[in-house]
């Protein structure tokens, strides 16, 4: 039998040559001719529009994109983002950049990197930053080169002295990484290389996403020096059917515990986690594997599924994430950017489009089987006001209105325990294992036995708009499910916004744990957490009725069935400085 790294190499070379090599942008970088103009907004009227956000990050104006090179310098955070400088949608893509001391308040600086070389005139797309031994970063790109072929490429600061970076200098003899017609690698499919990590000998690796057909690739490089680049016989990873992987993110985890990892660290307690976006979806899935560092091969453990239904970051708005150690705090901490929902007429009416999702601290869970999310702690600076509610019982049927706090830009918890009424749920039935058809059929109007219970955010003074964030039990061969839904059927009487809705199972047991959640309110975003970090959802509404202090929240049980409210904690959410 062939061995897997015989097999894996064949395929890779069978399926590189079967990649056709077109040079031509693919079709989720759809150019707007007619938006590529500075809106005549003035800047003062974009911040006090109703959706802009309070504390997510979002330049002043026009359209934004993936988080790159995230990292921290000198006790400075560094966030780059992909940027159009001239409207509010995709395109004149360059690097927007600004520096934090907190990962809350930003200040802005210049575009770091913005097209100046035949290797990147025509835009300076995704990329990572490595820290090399020293301390200097590098940050590699992916530039589309003047016979629109992607190609990766390597900028530099001009002066390290400086902690705020301001000036990036480009390798003079960009592109490090080409397709070419013996590499056969596909022109208009090879983009967003990661962090670099070094392997047992001593060579920095890189993967760059990619794909033949409808195989995501994940194409590994290898250099000694960082700037001399050779192509490895097979790709660290690739699986079928999943179409390109944009932004692969790959990275190493504790067995035990939540700190965070250097991405060349390695050992006996380690784990890692292989993340890919997939276009075709805008899904970010990962999985959690293994890695050989002599062979360069990653395998996912076993029952680990690959592509869209697979595990999810999130399972609302979020994609083309990254992730980057941060040394000064030993944690690993999560990107990712939340687009809009709303049409592309009244983005460019706002004037802006897109938001950076509050970062993450990311974990493995205790089990093995899957990452824990949580917004990082700094973002608890930004708490004003604080509601507080003993226990109380939630009768099926009622709802209470969180009063106190700023609704539209607020930060609530609260822990349900329903092990009580646990004989009243319902079976799943097998047409709804998927769980979010179950969340867009049974929303939170339908009455359940257990369930729905949870938020009303963004609600209206009538309830003629709200996006509810609830959980609904489930019996399902003699063990019970929960699913957590975002519905947002009912978010805004402006019919033309995406409205789907998001659903996803948590792996929780209702009979011995409390179901806990917990939202990040904010104007046009709400960041769902539920099981301490289990399951997420990101939605982004816009409601007509529920805006400023129009907005209310509250707590419901629409279930037939009592539950009790353990703890409930809201704060009204200040301002950060961002733009
Ligand atoms: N966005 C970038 C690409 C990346 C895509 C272009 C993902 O580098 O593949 O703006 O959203």
């Amino acid at each position: 039998m062939a061995s897997p790294s015989i097999s894996l190499s064949f395929l890779f070379i069978c399926v590189l040559f079967l990649g056709k090599g077109v040079h031509q942008l693919e079709a989720s970088h759809h150019i707007f001719a007619r938006y590529q103009t500075s809106p005549k907004i003035f800047h003062k009227s974009l911040i006090n529009q109703a959706y802009r956000t309070g504390y997510h990050f979002q330049p002043p104006k026009n359209w934004i994109n993936d988080p790159n090179g995230p990292m921290v310098y000198k006790g400075i955070y560094h966030f780059f983002y992909q940027y159009n400088p001239k409207g509010a949608v995709w395109g004149n893509i360059v690097w927007g950049h600004s520096t934090s001391t907190d990962l809350v308040n930003w200040t802005p600086h210049k575009p770091a990197i913005f097209p100046s070389q035949q290797a990147d005139i025509k835009g300076c797309w995704s990329g990572s930053a490595t820290i090399l031994p020293g301390g200097k970063p590098m940050m590699l790109y992916t530039g589309v080169d003047s016979q629109l072929r992607q190609v990766q490429n390597l900028a530099m600061p001009k002066n390290l002295s400086d902690p705020y970076l301001t000036e990036w200098i480009k390798y003079r003899k960009n592109p490090v990484m080409a397709p070419t017609p013996k590499n056969k690698i596909n022109a208009s499919a090879f983009r967003d290389p990661t962090t670099a990590w070094l392997g047992p000998d001593k060579m920095w690796r890189v993967l760059v996403g990619s794909r033949v057909n409808k195989l995501g690739l994940a194409i590994l490089y290898k250099s000694k020096d960082f700037e001399h680049w050779t192509l490895a016989e097979k790709p660290l990873h690739s699986a079928e059917a999943t179409g390109i992987w944009e932004c692969p993110d790959f990275f190493p985890v504790k067995i035990d515990g939540n700190k965070g990892l250097d991405t060349s660290a390695r050992g006996k307690k380690v784990k890692y986690v292989l993340k890919n976006s997939l276009d075709e979806t805008k899904h970010d899935y990962y999985t959690i594997g293994t890695y050989d560092a002599v062979k360069d091969e990653y395998f996912p453990d076993k029952g680990m599924i690959e592509g869209d239904s697979g595990l999810r970051y999130d399972y609302g708005k979020f994609y083309a994430s990254k992730t980057f150690f941060d040394s000064e705090k030993q944690r690993r901490v999560l990107w990712g950017w939340a687009n809009e929902s709303s049409n592309v007429k009244d983005d460019v009416q706002k004037g802006w489009a897109g938001v950076q999702a509050i970062p993450r601290n990311v974990w493995l869970d205790k089990s093995g089987k899957q990452l824990l999310q949580w917004p990082i702690k700094e973002i608890e600076k930004l708490r004003g006001n604080q509601v507080k509610w003993p226990s109380k019982i939630l009768e099926g049927g009622s709802k209470l209105e969180v009063t106190g706090v700023t609704a539209g830009q607020a930060d609530i918890e609260v822990g349900f325990e329903v092990s009580h009424e646990l004989e009243k749920v319902e079976v799943l039935k097998e047409k709804w294992y998927n769980p979010q058809l179950l969340c867009s059929k049974k929303s939170a109007s339908v009455r359940g036995g257990l369930g729905p219970f949870g938020f009303l955010t963004f609600a209206s003074n009538t309830l003629s708009e709200y996006t509810a964030i609830f959980f609904r039990i489930y019996k399902h061969h003699k063990k019970h499910k929960v699913l957590m839904c975002s519905d947002q059927s009912r978010s805004s009487l402006n019919k033309y916004n995406d409205n789907t809705t998001y659903g996803v199972f948590v792996d929780l047991d209702p009979a011995r744990e409390q179901l806990s959640l917990k939202s990040l309110i904010d104007r046009s975003i709400v960041e769902s957490f539920s099981g301490g970090g289990k399951a997420v959802i990101t939605s982004r509404v816009y409601p007509t009725q529920a805006i400023d202090n129009q907005i209310k929240l509250f707590v419901f049980n629409n279930g037939t069935s009592s539950v009790k409210i353990t703890y409930l904690n809201a704060w009204s959410m200040k301002k950060a400085q961002i733009s």
